[in-house]
């Protein structure tokens, strides 16, 4: 456990400490993201990011809320010197910056900030419970945490522009049929469930799996000869790595690896 205020890190005992559980714990605002949240998970992404034990992540909330959105009651008296000079909420990048890989597992609402971070994780893991959405139009606002962009490039523009003019909540099954989330598991299963996929991943040859996650990231930026280019470069370097070696070993010697992150 941890010393943070609004959020609670755990390395999670039965994956002897390979998954990082973090719970978003402000519950009295349906743990809207403040500039306290965002510099305690600055904190916790790198400190997840710099221990070679931790190798995946998992970020939660609540049963009934993932995140309700950015907190409306700390911007509404802001003014454009405010946000803009102080490059508010800027530090999204930073948490977009952790090398290894994490999971969203999202229970109840996602909206606004809460659903933009969901989207900053490689992948979401919904309770059928979850709702998401970009409501900030009925603020008068848009989406200012990338919402507009990475549901642009996971789900495509009709539902996009859907979500973002209109404001309404997408439930979990249309989550998943859109592909903004990777599975839907029963609410009561949500934790367990992804930190069983984590596990899963923790149990990945490390540099294997930092280089998956940059390969498919580069998807996203690039044209696709020069993301094909770029995958093919990442997969000669791993030559390089004394776990191809073992893996490979492994395989023909009908055993289990044992990764060295080398
Ligand atoms: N900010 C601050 N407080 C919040 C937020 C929020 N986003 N959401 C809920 N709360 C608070 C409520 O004010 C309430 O507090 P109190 O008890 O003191 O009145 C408490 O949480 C419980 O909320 P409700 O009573 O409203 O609970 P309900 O179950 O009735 O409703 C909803 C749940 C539907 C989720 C409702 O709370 C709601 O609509 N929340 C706001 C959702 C929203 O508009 N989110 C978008 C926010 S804007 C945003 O995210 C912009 C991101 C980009 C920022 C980029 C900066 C550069």
């Amino acid at each position: 456990m941890s010393d943070y205020e609004t959020i609670l890190v755990e390395q999670r005992p039965e994956t002897n400490g390979a998954v990082t559980l973090i719970t978003l714990n402000r519950p009295q605002a349906l743990n809207a993201l403040n500039n306290k949240v965002l510099s305690e998970l600055i904190a916790a992404f790198a400190a997840y990011d710099a221990d070679d034990s931790q190798r995946c992540a998992v970020l939660t909330g609540s049963e009934k809320a993932f995140a309700a959105g950015a907190d409306i009651k700390e911007m509404s008296d802001q003014g454009f010197a405010d946000m803009y000079g102080n490059n508010h909420f800027g530090g999204w990048d930073r948490v977009v910056a952790t090398r290894k890989p994490w999971i969203a597992a999202v229970s109840g609402y996602a909206l606004g900030g809460g659903c933009e971070v969901a989207m900053m994780a490689d992948f979401i893991i919904a309770a059928d419970s979850a709702k998401f959405g970009q409501p900030e139009i009925k603020l008068g606002v848009t989406p200012g945490m990338g919402g507009s962009q990475r549901m642009a490039r996971a789900i495509g523009k009709a539902k996009t522009m859907e979500m973002c003019l209109t404001g309404r909540m997408m439930d979990a099954e249309e989550a998943e049929r859109s592909g903004l989330v990777a599975r839907v598991v029963p609410a009561a299963d949500l934790v367990e469930e992804a930190v069983k996929t984590a596990e899963t991943i923790a149990g990945m040859g490390p540099l294997a799996a930092l280089a998956v996650k940059e390969m498919v990231d580069a998807a996203f930026e690039t044209t696709l000869t020069q993301g094909v280019a770029f995958e093919r470069r990442l997969f000669h370097g791993l030559f390089g790595s004394e776990d191809q070696k073992e893996g490979m070993a492994a395989f023909v010697e009908k055993r289990e690896a044992k990764w060295k992150g080398r």
